[in-house]
């Protein structure tokens, strides 16, 4: 997934338990993508940046934001 002009693209997502997701800071900012319940987080990530994370092992829905931005939001889903 990526991140650009202050938004997740896509915001919502879904992948399996476990996942490794790549996370590709496109703006000239930096941003990061971390869990509401702190269950994953990228770490900052520099502008033109990229960051993994290993998605939670249990199916479920976790809100996200980006930590320097809160209005920036999204879901990943496990399942
Ligand atoms: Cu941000």
């Amino acid at each position: 997934m990526s991140i650009k002009n202050f938004l997740f693209e896509p915001a919502d997502i879904t992948v399996r338990p476990g996942a490794t997701v790549t996370v590709v800071n496109e703006d000239s900012t930096a941003h990061t993508l971390t869990a509401s319940d702190k269950s994953f987080d990228t770490g900052t990530i520099a502008p033109g940046g990229t960051a993994t994370f290993i998605a939670p092992a249990q199916a479920g829905s976790h809100p996200y934001i980006c930590s320097i931005h809160p209005f920036m939001h999204g879901t990943l889903t496990v399942s």
